[in-house]
């Protein structure tokens, strides 16, 4: 298949949304140009009492301004927000990770943005309802990630032109290779339930290669490419895990479903989990429908085992 302009391939799908997609690629290029000029922390916390970052904010407030003015979109909410907000028109409700991963900014490694793209639905809402779901890693090249109900296209800013006119995709939807390579499980060992002990045994004894950097994007970016598994888990002192279901598991969830593989929260289909608040977070564990189903598993049959490893 001939490589395709990312817009051009969307427009075939859907004429606002490829519109939509279109004005992230852009912002997605001002904010990796904003990051070496922004680099220091502020004063303030999120609602989840992470401190955040200047980019964190700038970035937030860039994403949400230029969204409800787009006359696209009706709600924003995004991780660094307390409230929803709201346009007075708009069919879309966008549910926003600005950028994922910003406590790599002092350490010049891999963060991105997070999307969740709803059609007219109220937020909190269910990932089954999600219409399309995107992230851009900011790596040694940007890549835009998007999965819509036709599959994931992965796309480069290796064009001509300005902005997201730029963003080239071979035009093939992207599938998670058959046999995975990489496995990647946040939170610290300590932490860890004996589950999750055993399960990353079980992944060396496939001879899975660990690699983690603490960004969600690019850990699971690794993970969509090469085939494995990625887990930001249940950890002793946390039992939903670290990740927020609006903003970050139910996207991925999404793209990973789409790409041929699974999304759980260890018990059941993360798409599936229904919302009681905009914060609420999920275990999450993502990948090979084989190496998923194999952690659901162990996890069914360990139930009811004490903590203590
Ligand atoms: P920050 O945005 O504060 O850097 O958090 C990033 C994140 O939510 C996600 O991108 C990482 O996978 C995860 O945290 C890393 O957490 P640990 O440091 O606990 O492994």
């Amino acid at each position: 298949m001939a490589a395709r302009k990312l817009r051009e391939l969307l427009e075939t799908e859907d004429r606002s949304l490829s519109k939509l997609v279109e004005l992230l690629a852009e912002l997605s290029l001002r904010i990796v140009r904003e990051i070496p000029r922004t680099l220091g922390m502020t004063e303030g916390m999120n609602i989840y009492g992470e401190q955040q970052t200047e980019l964190d904010v700038w970035s937030n407030g860039l994403l949400t301004k230029k969204l409800l003015r787009s006359g696209l979109v009706r709600q924003v909410a995004s991780e660094e927000m307390e409230t929803v907000m709201t346009a007075d028109h708009g069919e879309y409700t966008v549910a926003l990770d600005p950028l994922d991963g910003s406590s790599n900014i002092k350490t010049n490694n891999l963060m991105g943005t997070i999307i969740g793209i709803y059609h007219d639905k109220p937020l909190p809402a269910t990932g089954r309802d999600l219409l399309s779901a995107l992230y851009f890693l900011y790596g040694p090249y940007v890549e835009a990630v998007v999965g819509t109900k036709s599959g994931v296209y992965l796309a480069a800013p290796a064009g001509r032109g300005t902005g997201a006119s730029k963003f080239i995709s071979t035009g093939e939807p992207h599938r998670l290779p058959q046999k995975g390579s990489v496995y990647g499980i946040g939170g610290s060992r300590d932490k860890w339930t004996p589950r999750v002990h055993e399960f990353a045994d079980t992944l060396e004894k496939k001879k899975l290669k660990f690699r983690y950097g603490g960004s969600f994007v690019g850990d699971y970016n690794q993970v969509l490419c090469s085939g494995g598994f990625f887990a930001y888990p249940e950890l002793l002192d946390a039992p939903d895990g670290k990740y927020r279901l609006q903003f970050e598991s139910n996207p991925i969830g999404y793209i990973t479903e789409r790409a041929g593989g699974k999304a759980s929260t260890g018990k059941g289909r993360i798409l599936d989990v229904e919302p009681v608040s905009i914060s609420q977070r999920v275990p999450t564990y993502l990948g090979n429908k084989e190496l998923v189903s194999e952690y659901e598993d162990l996890s069914r049959t360990s139930l009811g085992l004490s903590a203590e490893r």
